[in-house]
């Protein structure tokens, strides 16, 4: 179930995604700057004594900087509350290493767990243990299918960003040819929402088809021999959506290496260094960015208003941010730079 929602306000603004290239979110002033990796004692203990709680961050993989970027929100969070954070998960996308993650975490009795689950089915048991075991659970970027055993979750509009995607595809094509999905796999609640909301917005134009959707496992270079099959088997081929980060870039390579630049439209998610990189030679046309930080920010302070008696604080429903539409022509104005993410923690 996808369910819009309503953001509590803590003195940051939201304005809704506007259309077109310019959808900025206004206000945010992202966390950034905060250094050191693994058990970080919060850097404001110095006004707080010594920490009372140990949060938990199992983000979906930690190599990859949309969580890298998110921990980085998260941390400076919990520098302000004065809470533990704690960050730790599997170096590759996967549901076989991160469930023992899980698993082995609870032993250790955190407070609260913020987790991105590889998969939205599979890994509702380990973490229905944490519940059963008294520890609230806040899901940040992916969530599971059944929330409700939920203390909160937050993620982006994974839904309008796959809309955005098609929409500039279609408009950049006029409106007539083939389309094709490179996805990460099946069954990872943010990404099936893009897809979802990008077949949802092509199905809108009568002379564009989608002619195929593949799964590239989180892999850059399947994605990439992906995109260069696509572009061999389908002549009337005139965009890609890669669903994230490895994805797009995989997508973006697949078509400067083909010598398509300009003529296939990559549309892409996420906005790692090296993929804008390719957004600014034109190679990507258009990223679907999110709010990572924020992400993780709201993670910490739900966890913080559950564990301090303030659980109505908390919204109901899942909270979705905006995303930020950068394109070539508007990727060197800072007010959309200032979302590129960053890679070390
Ligand atoms: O796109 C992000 C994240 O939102 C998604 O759930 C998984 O892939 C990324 O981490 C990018 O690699």
């Amino acid at each position: 179930m996808r369910m819009r929602n309503p953001l509590r306000n803590r003195g940051w603004r939201y304005r809704a995604a506007g259309s077109g290239a310019a959808a900025l979110l206004a206000a945010t002033a992202l966390a950034s700057g905060v250094t050191g990796a693994g058990t970080a004692a919060a850097s404001a203990t110095t006004k707080h004594a010594a920490p009372k709680y140990n949060v938990v961050l199992i983000p979906g993989l930690t190599t990859d900087p949309f969580y890298i970027t998110m921990g980085i929100g998260a941390k400076a969070e919990a520098a302000k509350l004065g809470v533990n954070l704690i960050w730790k998960g599997a170096t590759t996308w996967s549901t076989t290493l991160q469930t023992p993650i899980v698993n082995a975490t609870l032993a250790t009795h955190p407070s609260a767990l913020l987790i991105a689950p590889t998969d939205s089915k599979a890994l509702f048991k380990p973490i229905d243990a944490y519940v059963k075991a008294g520890i609230p659970v806040i899901t940040v970027d992916t969530t599971l299918a059944n929330q409700s055993i939920l203390a909160g979750a937050v993620s982006s509009d994974n839904f309008q960003g796959g809309e955005a995607a098609a929409k500039a595809i279609a408009a950049a094509a006029h409106y007539k040819g083939g389309v094709a999905v490179i996805n990460v796999e099946k069954g990872v609640s943010t990404t099936d929402l893009r897809q979802e909301g990008f077949l949802a917005q092509m199905k809108k134009y009568p002379h564009m088809k989608v002619v195929a959707t593949e799964y590239d496992n989180d892999s850059q270079t399947t994605a990439e021999s992906q995109a260069r099959a696509l572009i061999l088997a389908h002549s009337n081929l005139v965009g890609i959506f890669g669903t994230n980060l490895y994805s797009a870039q995989g997508a973006g390579d697949g078509v400067a290496a083909s010598g398509d630049k300009g003529k296939i439209f990559v549309a892409g998610y996420d906005a790692e260094p090296s993929e804008v990189k390719l957004l600014r030679q034109g190679v990507i046309n258009i990223l679907v960015a999110q709010n990572p930080a924020q992400e993780g920010k709201l993670g910490v302070q739900y966890a913080y208003d559950y564990l301090t008696g303030k659980k109505n604080l908390i919204p109901k429903k899942q909270v979705l941010l905006p995303n930020v539409v950068m394109t070539t022509q508007d990727i060197n104005n800072p007010a959309i730079a200032k979302y590129i993410y960053k890679t070390s923690l």
